[in-house]
């Protein structure tokens, strides 16, 4: 049964035979190439001496800005220009303003270290406040408004205000940025490169080198982990690696090193964001007021559309009848942020989060029943007008509170705090609750290309990329439920520009609807060709039937008692003149948004679920450990509970990591401080509590997707938020009733420390 394949390369990871970017297609006369980046913030490059870099033995060539053929632009949109290279002004540590192209990665390395630069420092912004103060913004304030917010205020039993400081996160894909490009014989070039995204990668390459889109062809087979890190951001590598390859006309790879891609790429973006929250005595939210903003870094890249989902989930899981959103998206003189899985998403969320937790408190309702009270209900819209299909938040808090037994737990966890002074427990609960699209909405549409050979296995492209996601299994077992067979008769071929071309990015959690459907489509067609040739089949074994009659399934179509066995099928139909190829294409009906009013529908459908973290502090270290994690998450009709179950696993354990342990800090010259994972701490196994009970469930509901089944990747991200709130609930049983808590995001060790120091002073004023 297809719902239960395992990941199409498990076998090949599992003995180390998979071949990543770099590891194909190579040749004895390949060159390597290093990047100079930039050390300074911002400044006019003033003088490059290459002298003693070019001298080395084994460097073919030292390439600038001047030696770009095409447009020296890599920018993700209008709104901005950005270089491949620049010509003179750097804008962040870490921009490439040159490359060596040697015969080693060594001398190419050591190449590029002797490359010396001189600079003329302009002033760098780094941090929100100073580019909101210098007017630094890549656009006019965003707002979504509804109600009478002022009128909410001012009828509140309940109001609550407060600041969020929320921090960055490093993708730490386990493979890092790279590109291996190669000349065509025509003057083209063929980038293997690390992207998400063939189409942009295609179109990049195309205007550096002032070439057409058709010269460049894009192919990936895997990823080993992306994230969203490589949805905009493998371009500028994969551009720097085709430029080499076009001006030595050889192989050219480039592979950064850790440290180099930690110091040079985005992160998910840090937001500074302030809510004011008012509720009735029964804790109904009555109005909400909220403003977004974001360090966008030194390039536009995704800041925009990562804005506008944190707009978008703003509301979360909640009806709020009056609402401001106001966001902002600023330019600082940082690595430009980019893409992450949630994409602004859980900065969005976490302020509403956060004042529900503390109106909670104040109004002395439990945590779970002020969110159960205020999730939607049918018939609701957003803040955006658009009508929230199928809520089910409230029925997943109450799964939620089921899988748990959470008044159970709540009494083990006071009973425990009752006898503990230097060690407290906490709880944490978050809904979950995803828009599923691009909000970008001409990027919702995907193709694939379907051929049965005549031996009836079958070769799929399509136009999704696989970064360990699993979606090659998943648009499989499409094809494989669609047409009736084994899903080892199917090949995935690699994402190709030349089989599925303007394909959008693997990203927004929509490949496998996007590209599902397409299959779906593209082998429909076929299986109407396969119908009709069956019947002639029949007919001339004096078998009578129809097309509606047949059943394919179990590799073979049957119609009756008669029976043709799929392979001989797919035979007979070649002989007979019958078309085996098919391209399919689809498109996500009815996204739309007007950004001036504030009103759309962003989104196809929505994930729901929900999650729930108990965390126990060592109120004396600050060290605390996760103790048991609990998931409820409607996955509709699942096309593999497994591989569901993995994203959620892993999406969970990001999104804990995120807020509780991986921290970003940058100097005042725009360095980033940690560069390796001796110094970035990230979630590893020891991390994980024993406890980690995942349900998914089936809902039924009428909006879904593929086979009805509903997106994965990114939804359960949110989930860790959990685990902040377990951390804050064990500190808030460690003061008094009433006294504020002022923890940090992310809860570090020593945020946590910081917080109780803080809240003990606070006692004592
Ligand atoms: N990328 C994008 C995304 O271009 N638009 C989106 O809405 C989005 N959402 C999540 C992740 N990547
Ligand atoms: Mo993305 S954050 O590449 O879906």
């Amino acid at each position: 049964m297809p719902k239960k394949t395992r990941h199409l390369s498990g076998k090949l990871h599992v003995t180390g035979r998979s071949l990543f970017i770099g590891e194909e297609h190579i040749s004895a006369d390949m060159c390597h190439v290093a990047v100079v980046f930039s050390t300074c913030a911002h400044g006019r490059i003033i003088s490059m001496d290459a002298v003693s870099a070019k001298a080395l033995s084994g460097v073919h060539a030292i390439i600038t800005a001047a030696d770009i053929p095409g447009e020296n632009n890599i920018a993700h949109g209008n709104n901005d220009n950005q270089p491949l290279l620049p010509a003179d002004t750097v804008m962040y540590v870490g921009q490439p303003i040159a490359l060596v192209v040697a015969d080693s990665r060594q001398v190419a390395l050591e190449a590029a270290s002797r490359v010396t630069v001189n600079y003329e420092e302009m002033p760098a912004i780094l941090s929100i406040d100073a580019a909101v103060k210098a007017n630094q913004l890549y656009v006019p304030p965003r707002k979504i408004q509804r109600g009478d917010v002022a009128r909410a205020f001012a009828e509140a039993d309940c109001i609550i205000e407060g600041e969020v400081k929320i921090g960055a996160q490093e993708h730490f894909y386990l493979e890092t940025q790279r590109c291996l490009a190669t000349p065509d014989e025509d003057g083209g070039i063929t980038l293997y490169a690390a992207t998400q995204s063939t189409t942009e990668v295609q179109a990049v390459a195309a205007r550096v080198l002032g070439l057409a889109n058709h010269k460049i062809t894009v192919d990936v087979k895997r990823l080993g982990g992306a994230f969203g890190g490589k949805e905009s951001q493998g371009t500028l590598w994969a551009g720097l690696a085709a430029l080499a390859a076009h001006y030595t006309h050889k192989s050219c790879y480039l592979e950064l090193r850790r440290i180099d891609d930690i110091m040079a790429t985005g992160k998910r973006h840090p937001f500074e964001n302030t809510y004011r929250l008012a509720c009735s005595a029964d804790g109904r939210i009555l109005g909400y007021e909220v403003i977004l903003k974001s360090n966008g870094g030194a390039y536009i890249d995704l800041s925009l559309a990562i804005l506008e989902r944190g707009l978008y989930h703003s509301d979360h899981a909640y009806f709020i009848p009056n609402i401001s959103i106001t966001g902002y998206a600023c330019k600082t003189n940082l690595p430009p942020n980019t893409a992450f899985r949630g994409f602004g998403a859980p900065q969005g969320i976490f302020p509403i989060e956060i004042a529900l937790q503390q109106a909670a408190e104040k109004l002395g309702i439990d945590p779970i029943e002020i969110r159960k009270r205020n999730c939607y209900i049918t018939g609701q819209t957003a803040p955006y007008g658009m009508e929230v299909c199928d809520p089910v938040g409230r029925e997943m808090l109450e799964e939620l509170e089921a899988l748990a037994s959470y008044k159970q737990l709540r009494n083990k966890v006071d009973e425990y705090n009752a006898s503990h002074q230097y060690h407290k427990q906490g709880i944490g609960v978050v809904p979950g609750k995803f828009g599923i699209s691009f909000t970008t909405g001409f990027l919702n549409q995907g193709s694939a290309l379907v051929w049965i050979y005549t031996d009836g296995t079958i070769s799929l492209s399509h136009g999704g990329v696989e970064m360990g996601q699993s979606v090659n299994a998943k648009v499989a077992s499409v094809v494989a439920r669609t047409l009736g067979v084994s899903m080892d008769r199917i090949r995935v071929e690699s994402a190709n520009t030349k089989r599925v071309g303007n394909a959008s990015p693997t990203a927004a959690s929509t490949g496998s609807d996007i590209n599902g459907y397409a299959a779906e489509n593209a082998a429909k067609k076929l299986k109407r060709r396969l119908s009709r040739m069956a019947v002639r089949y029949f007919s001339e074994r004096g078998i009578a039937c129809v097309e509606e009659d047949l059943v394919f399934a179990d590799d073979a179509v049957v119609s009756g008692d008669a029976r043709v066995s799929f392979a001989d099928l797919v035979n007979f139909a070649y002989t007979h003149y019958c078309d085996l190829g098919s391209h399919g294409y689809y498109f996500t009906p009815g996204i739309t948004f007007n950004r001036e009013k504030g009103r759309g529908t962003p989104f196809y459908y929505f994930v729901f679920g929900a999650a729930l973290a108990v965390s126990q502090v060592d109120l004396l270290t600050g060290e605390y450990e996760c103790k048991k994690i609990y998931i409820v998450h409607d996955s509709s009709q699942s096309l593999n509970p497994d591989i569901d179950l993995g994203q959620i696993y892993g999406a969970f354990v990001q999104g804990y990591g995120y807020c509780t342990m991986e921290d970003i800090s940058f100097n005042d010259k725009g360095q980033y401080l940690a560069l390796t994972p001796s110094t970035y701490k990230f979630p590893t196994i020891c991390d994980i509590p024993p406890t980690f009970k995942i349900k998914l469930l089936d809902l039924l509901r009428e909006h879904a997707s593929v086979l009805g089944s509903k997106a994965v990747g990114e939804p359960p991200f949110i989930y860790g938020l959990a685990g902040w709130f377990a951390l804050y609930d064990a500190l808030k049983r460690s003061v008094p009733q009433g006294s504020a808590i002022d923890l940090a995001f992310p809860a570090t060790p020593e945020a946590v420390l910081m917080a109780k120091v803080q809240s003990a002073k606070k006692e004592t004023v």
